[in-house]
């Protein structure tokens, strides 16, 4: 017996902040630019420094350090980089509350997190390390910004914007609350002003055809939420000239992808910000104060789908464009003026919200569908959609079209509108152009230059980057910037008279459409990113993040990477070949209501549960009083309902490797993940019963030795069996379907397989030997700590170690099972050697209690298939 010299039980706190140093001392995660060994770039979706990790966090990076431990298991180079989404309005609320400098909050921030990241033990390369709010950042940001604003990418215009009266300032949506400013309280009005725009449906078509390319590799949900958000409607343009082109002369072109229905329109509408509501609101102070009414109402889509029609006539008149008959035009709030011409043709039998309106105005309606069968019953405005339907059908009461099927008649009419140049086939686009002006401090500065003369210059590149002051704390009161004489005061670049900078910044989801490719380069003094360092690393090959940046991130992402390949500064179409979107983190929550209906939430760490014997709750209390509480079920870990679970409390509780292997164990990475302490417990348990294993195996004193496996015990051989079949499994698992908690599953059996072996010869330890090794190195992308410090007692070192290759003569079972019968009838089964042959077999059979009792008389005949079965005619 020898004495090991690691402690006997398993003490996480002594061991991870040493493997940790460990790490760093030896450098062991850092990579180049540029590599020629296989390699590969994982990405979890960096953080925004709000202040402490949380368990999305955690579960977050977990994932892809797991990933990134298994591929640099296989020898490959991995880049593993983490970084900071710095810029954003909470910091500047933390400004106005404790009165301290954005960039000061934030870095303070940065730097207790990026601790806390350490502690969880991720392979992170951190000489890679950056903050977006950084001028070597946003430096490159600024110069593709009037790269993009010179090519015409990038375009200015009147936008409309929420201004806070009291406070001067201009709020986001989510500032605003029932229609008054967070902070003043006062009536929030709108406002025009002029903004950026990056020209994304330039990008459209291409930004929904290159997700076929990512078809294998992205989850079927993210694929057709980016789909649907780019919206391509496939329709045509019906131009309906004015009836009375003296007082209008300009004809009204509509967007319809119901051309059929054509013979339909009983009315035109516009929005009331169409050129022609405005007319006509000239002299008619009713439509004038009508349109500011829609013009105060919500622009979300959603509410307009939904908001209770109004309108009201414009006293204008059209002609239809194939019949000439006069159909009167109205404003009315459901149609957007951003989408289509900002004008509908309404067809009130055959769209829902053209019924609406139509009954409501006493418009005429006239079908054109028929709806099968149903059309001798009299009109009901109740059922019209069943009577109706909104589907494609033969055409009635369209003249010369009747009779026509939807895209015999799409066609007829689109032909016949094209020979009066009336009509064209057209694509419409959902998507809309992003706009980026935030009228905010801390953000990333536009390089623009506002100048009387010139009009917008942009800053010159050897002016780059355009510094954004730190020592600023805001008061709420508007862009500080706007009272900073020494930002803003400077001279145009074009005629080098007086300018004025501009004080708008960039939306912080600039910052995060192009931190993966300054990943590959992060100390690049010359651009975005190094051309060889984009050559070795990009695309992402797996990305890894939470589906709330399902649409909006991705998406700029994409545009920004072709963005930056039309600028030839990075290769390939897409940014992210594989895209993992994790599942939520849900606890317990608990609460009381008071007898108003409000209710308090009481952290899970607060409550003391009683369970029966089967684990159910009977009783929840609070700690502080005593009193009770109501359990109300799992919910997504938030502020909102005080359920948060605060990682550091488990790690300095049980350590990172057992936060980790919950995390991994508890839920398939792509599903919701229940928090529970018990399972807490259980990871941490199992930790503690390897290192014990462990510990137990090197105090035999026995070391690796080779062994003929061919000699080997029955027993020996079922362990190296089961050894074999894990090293398979959880490679398969971890790489083909990211099955992580069957992969921890499968290392769990494998322990009690070696705890149950007996190990007696020396070949026998040898096998053990060869077991621990294998559970330690597949268990180690999990619980790399503890992995690493029992490898060391073994003489190995995890971080050259190699993942253990599959002996499949290791996976062939040495016995099998024959069954038995009596006259074709299954009366037993025996587990025999392979191969055994027929006289042994038919032996055995006979020896067996239950066959015997049925071989009373003579046997007539005994059939044998070699491995198969044995049967017995009497
Ligand atoms: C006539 C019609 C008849 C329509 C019918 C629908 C059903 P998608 O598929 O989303 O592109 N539309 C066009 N521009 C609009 C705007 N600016 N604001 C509100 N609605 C607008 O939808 C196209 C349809 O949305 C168009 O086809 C138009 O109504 C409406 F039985 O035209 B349709
Ligand atoms: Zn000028």
């Amino acid at each position: 017996m020898t004495t090991p010299h690691i402690d006997p039980e398993y003490q996480a706190s002594a061991i991870e902040p040493q493997i940790q140093k460990d790490w760093a001392d030896r450098q062991v995660f850092k990579v180049a630019d540029t590599v020629t060994q296989k390699h590969r770039y994982i990405l979890s979706m960096f953080p925004y420094p709000s202040g402490k990790l949380h368990m999305g966090h955690v579960r977050n990076y977990t994932i892809g350090d797991v990933i990134s431990r298994f591929y640099r298991l296989k020898g490959e180079a991995v880049l593993q980089p983490m970084g900071w989404d710095a810029f954003g309005l909470p910091a500047e609320n933390a400004a106005i509350a404790h009165k301290v400098a954005p960039a000061q909050w934030t870095f303070e921030n940065i730097a207790y997190m990026r601790d806390q990241l350490k502690r969880l033990g991720l392979s992170v390369d951190w000489d890679r390390e950056f903050a977006t709010c950084t001028p070597e950042y946003y430096h490159w940001e600024q110069w593709l910004f009037v790269q993009l604003y010179k090519k015409g990418l990038i375009y200015r215009k009147l936008s409309t914007v929420n201004w806070d009266p009291v406070d001067q300032t201009v709020l986001a949506n989510e500032q605003v609350e029932n229609g008054r400013g967070w902070r003043s309280g006062a009536l929030v009005e709108k406002r025009d002003i002029p903004m950026y725009y990056f020209r994304i449906t330039d990008y459209a078509q291409e930004l929904l055809d290159d997700l076929d390319q990512l078809q294998a590799g992205w989850p079927q949900q993210v694929l057709t939420m980016q789909r649907n958000w780019i919206g391509r409607s496939q329709g045509m343009e019906i131009i309906f000239p004015s009836a009375d082109p003296s007082r209008y002369a300009d004809p009204i072109t509509v967007y319809t992808t119901r051309g059929d229905t054509l013979m339909g329109a009983s009315y035109v509408a516009v929005a009331a910000e169409h050129p022609l509501a405005l007319q006509a609101a000239e002299n008619n102070a009713t439509l004038k104060a009508f349109i500011e009414e829609c013009r105060m109402g919500s622009v979300a889509e959603a509410d307009l789908a939904t908001a209770e029609k109004k309108g009201m006539a414009t006293g204008y008149f059209v002609e239809h464009p194939l019949t000439g008959a006069k159909l009167p035009v109205w404003i009315a709030n459901y149609v957007l003026m951003s989408y289509g011409s900002g004008a509908v043709m309404a067809v009130p039998a055959h769209d829902e919200r053209d019924f609406e309106f139509a009954n409501k105005y006493q418009l005429p309606i006239q079908q054109v569908i028929d709806a099968q069968g149903a059309e001798d019953r009299p009109f009901d405005a109740t059922v019209w959609q069943e009577w109706y339907g909104a589907k494609h059908g033969k055409l009635v009461h369209s003249a010369e079209f009747d009779g026509l099927d939807f895209d015999t008649a799409y066609s007829a009419i689109l032909a016949k509108l094209e020979a009066k140049n009336l009509g064209n086939s057209k694509v419409q686009f959902r998507l809309r152009d992003w706009g980026v002006s935030r009228q905010r401090y801390w953000g990333c500065p536009i390089p623009m230059i506002n100048c009387t003369q010139c009009g917008q210059v942009p800053v010159p590149e050897e002016q780059l980057p355009v510094i954004l002051p730190t020592d600023v704390v805001p008061d709420g009161s508007g862009n500080p910037l706007n009272k900073m004489p020494e930002f803003y005061q400077t001279t145009c670049p074009s005629c080098g008279g007086e300018a004025r900078r501009e004080t708008d910044t960039l939306d912080t989801f600039v910052e995060s459409s192009w931190y993966y490719a300054r990943f590959a380069s992060p100390d690049f003094q010359a651009g975005l990113v190094s051309a060889e360092a984009a050559q070795t690393w990009l695309p992402v090959n797996q990305y890894i993040g939470g589906v709330e940046h399902a649409i909006l991130h991705l998406l700029y992402a994409r545009f920004f990477h072709k963005l930056m390949r039309d600028e030839g500064v990075v290769q390939g179409n897409e940014p992210f070949s594989h895209l993992l979107t994790q599942g939520m983190v849900l606890a317990d929550t608990y609460y009381r209501e008071d007898a108003n209906g409000k209710k308090t939430w009481f952290n899970p760490a607060d409550i003391e549960l009683t369970r029966d014997d089967k684990g159910r709750i009977l009783k929840a209390v609070y700690r502080e009083d005593g009193e009770e509480v109501v359990v109300g079920g799992q919910e997504k870990m938030s502020k909102s309902k005080n359920n948060g679970i605060d990682p550091q409390q488990i790690i300095d509780l049980y350590g990172a490797d057992t936060a980790r292997v919950f995390m991994m164990f508890a839920a398939p990475p792509d599903q919701s993940l229940e928090w529970s302490d018990a399972g807490v417990e259980g990871a941490n348990r199992f930790l503690k019963r390897v290192w014990r294993m462990t510990y137990n195996f090197l105090s035999t004193g026995a070391t690796q030795r080779d062994f003929d496996a061919s000699k080997l015990s029955p027993a020996a051989q079922d362990l190296r069996r089961k050894t074999h079949q894990t090293i398979e499994k959880v490679s398969d698992d971890i790489e083909r379907r990211f099955a992580f908690n069957t992969s921890i599953a499968a290392l769990m059996e494998l322990l009690n397989a070696i705890n149950k072996f007996a190990a007696k010869t020396a070949d026998d330890h040898a096998v053990s030997f060869e077991a621990i090794r294998s559970l330690l190195i597949l268990l180690a992308p999990f619980a790399p700590h503890l992995s690493q410090v029992l490898l060391a007692e073994l003489g190995l070192d995890l971080t050259t170690q190699q993942l253990p290759q599959v002996d499949p003569s290791a996976l062939v079972s040495n016995t099998q099972t024959i069954v038995v019968q009596v006259n074709g009838k299954l009366r037993a089964k025996l587990e025999v050697a392979v191969d055994t042959d027929k006289d042994e077999l038919i032996a055995l059979a006979k020896a067996l209690p239950e066959v015997q009792q049925f071989l009373t008389g003579a046997t007539k005949k005994e059939i044998v298939v070699p491995n198969k079965l044995v049967n017995f005619v009497v």
